[in-house]
């Protein structure tokens, strides 16, 4: 049915078609309409407005990582894309579904550079270097179209963002709009050659270990069955954590799937770029490579692997359980073994990495498993990447490679608006806690209810303590004059207090998650802690 309507309400109501409930923004003349059309459609979108675009763009990549659904932000163009990129740059290495509104100067003037208000030279340019998927939105009649096709784009092959732009006059403009049903977005058909090659190596496999990233997220069930039929030890490392819970006695961490790889015959790698294992672990011909992965591409980027499957996840493996049983061979059950191996890591850790680990017992005994972590480029985020027990999916959200310091407190603010049925906890050090703090004032706007830790050394104590290993204790740029945390939080309106070591933590923690439409801030003086990077820069043990 067409209707009478202008782009920038063309473009919410294909939002809200699409299951678009919220749109982080920072307005702008840019966007003004679009705005007026976010008022209109308040009852189906809401819109959440942020202090710093980098804090609309985090917020969305929060949301779109604790729930796996795609989420939108809006900002005008120029310093406010660019403001944003940041956050942009983490969704694509995330593979995370979100869509950027961007405004642009007048449309008959882009490309001319008369220098408008914001004007990014090639902005459209600039996009997409950032991301895959990208276009202008020319008319209203276009815009539904350009928002199903982005929306499907983020979910077709490797997952990652899309971003639409659109001019100042054009978001006014009216026509008769055919509003676009979403797109079923077409999978690849499986390979069954591969899928029957796959189970006769894995099938025959002594060591078999399977390796998950973030691309396995949504096929948990499947993992676990595959784990179980081939006593296969299953390693997540940051974004495959939680895919099997940290209480299978298969489910391993990094130093333990490290003290295995030399033994592994065939490796089952899904959705990860499986990076650390070739360029630290080592490869060799003894070890058959089989990659489970959405990108054609991925899989034979670092060495070409014996198999390849291309495709989601979730069906793939699903084939891979249906042929393995007429290929697999007996096995001892390994859950034993891996207890004790495991057991033996956890004490080696809690004995190496004090007191983080404690901090991560109180964090662990207080946040409920379905409660969802959000982690830093920090010494506590640092271990719990090695030590956290992580029970389900999608509750263990770490920044992929940008690993960018300062991402999570506002990503996790995200994470928390989207997910208000869960306690969701921000880990952060002294130094990233300042790159979005300013996102307190939209947690207490908003009355969302995230807690947030700020262990504080008052240093950036990673970089001071390699200046101090590598480099002869000469230490710059690494000492931090920091405000006080708790009356900082205060003044905000948000709760606050200071604890000093882990027993009073899981108090404190209590307390915040049992507080409803108020952000708490926990503050933690700390000290200089043990290096963990002997634990997860691990030397090579196979290969050449
Ligand atoms: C965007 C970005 N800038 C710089 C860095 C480099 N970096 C890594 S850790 C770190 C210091 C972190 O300090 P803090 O947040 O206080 O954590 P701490 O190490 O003290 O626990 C820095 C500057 C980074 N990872 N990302
Ligand atoms: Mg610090």
């Amino acid at each position: 049915m067409r209707k009478q309507m202008t782009t920038a309400d063309a473009t919410v109501a294909s939002l809200a078609a699409h299951g678009v409930d919220a749109v982080y923004a920072l307005p702008g003349i840019q966007n003004d309409h679009l705005f007026d059309a976010l008022f209109r459609a308040a009852n189906r979108v809401r819109t959440v407005h942020t202090r710093h675009e980098q804090g609309a763009a985090y917020m969305a990549l929060g949301a779109a990582l604790a729930t796996g659904r795609p989420q939108a932000y809006a900002v005008v163009p120029g310093p406010g894309l660019l403001n944003s990129a940041a956050a942009l740059l983490t969704a694509y290495a995330m593979n995370a579904p979100v869509l950027a509104l961007v405004g642009e100067i007048p449309a008959q003037d882009i490309g001319r550079h008369l220098g408008h208000l914001h004007e990014l030279r090639d902005q459209a340019g600039v996009i997409a270097r950032l991301v895959d998927h990208s276009a202008r939105i020319g008319s209203a009649e276009a815009a539904s179209g350009l928002v199903a096709d982005a929306m499907a784009a983020m979910r077709r092959g490797r997952r990652g963002p899309a971003a639409l732009e659109c001019a100042i006059d054009v978001w006014g403009r009216t026509g008769e709009v055919e509003l676009q049903a979403p797109l079923t977005p077409s999978e690849p058909a499986i390979d069954e050659d591969a899928i029957r090659a796959a189970a006769k190596r894995l099938g025959s496999a002594r060591n078999p270990m399977i390796v998950c990233g973030g691309g396995a997220q949504d096929a948990a069930p499947e993992v676990s069955e595959l784990a179980a039929m081939l006593q296969a030890p299953v390693l997540g490392y940051r974004r495959g954590r939680g895919l099997l819970g940290s209480r299978d006695p298969l489910s391993v961490t990094l130093p333990l799937a490290h003290e295995l790889w030399a033994k592994t015959d065939v490796v089952l790698a899904v959705g990860t770029r499986l990076m650390m294992q070739h360029r630290q672990w080592g490869m060799d011909d003894d070890l058959a490579v089989i990659r489970v992965d959405s990108d054609p591409a991925e899989p034979a980027r670092l060495r070409a692997p014996a198999v390849a499957l291309i495709g989601d996840a979730g069906p793939i493996l699903r084939r891979l359980i249906d042929a393995l049983p007429a290929h697999n061979a007996k096995r001892p059950a390994r859950a034993e073994e891996m207890t004790r191996r495991q057991a033996a890591w956890r004490q080696k850790l809690a004995d190496a990495l004090s007191p983080q680990v404690a901090f991560l017992d109180a964090i662990r005994a207080e946040l409920p498993e379905d409660g969802i972590y959000v982690d830093e480029v920090t010494q506590i985020g640092f271990a719990a990447r090695l030590a956290l027990p992580v029970h389900k999916p999608r509750t263990f959200l770490s920044p992929g490679y940008q690993d960018n310091l300062g991402w999570g407190f506002a990503s996790a603010l995200g994470a928390q608006h989207a997910r208000p049925d869960v306690p969701v906890l921000s880990i952060n050090g002294d130094g990233g806690f300042l790159f979005t703090a300013n996102e307190l004032a939209t947690a207490v706007r908003h009355r969302i209810s995230l807690t947030a830790i700020v262990f504080n050394d008052g240093a950036f104590g990673n970089v001071r303590r390699i200046q101090e290993e590598a480099y002869g204790k000469r230490l710059i740029a690494c000492d931090l004059a920091d405000p006080d945390f708790v009356r900082f939080a205060e003044s905000f309106g948000a709760a606050a207090e200071r604890v000093t070591d882990a027993a009073a933590l899981r108090p404190a923690l209590r307390r915040a998650f049992a507080r409803r439409e108020t952000p708490t801030l926990i503050e933690v003086p700390v000290g200089p802690m043990p290096s963990p990077w002997p634990f997860i820069f691990l030397p090579k043990v196979r290969g050449t």
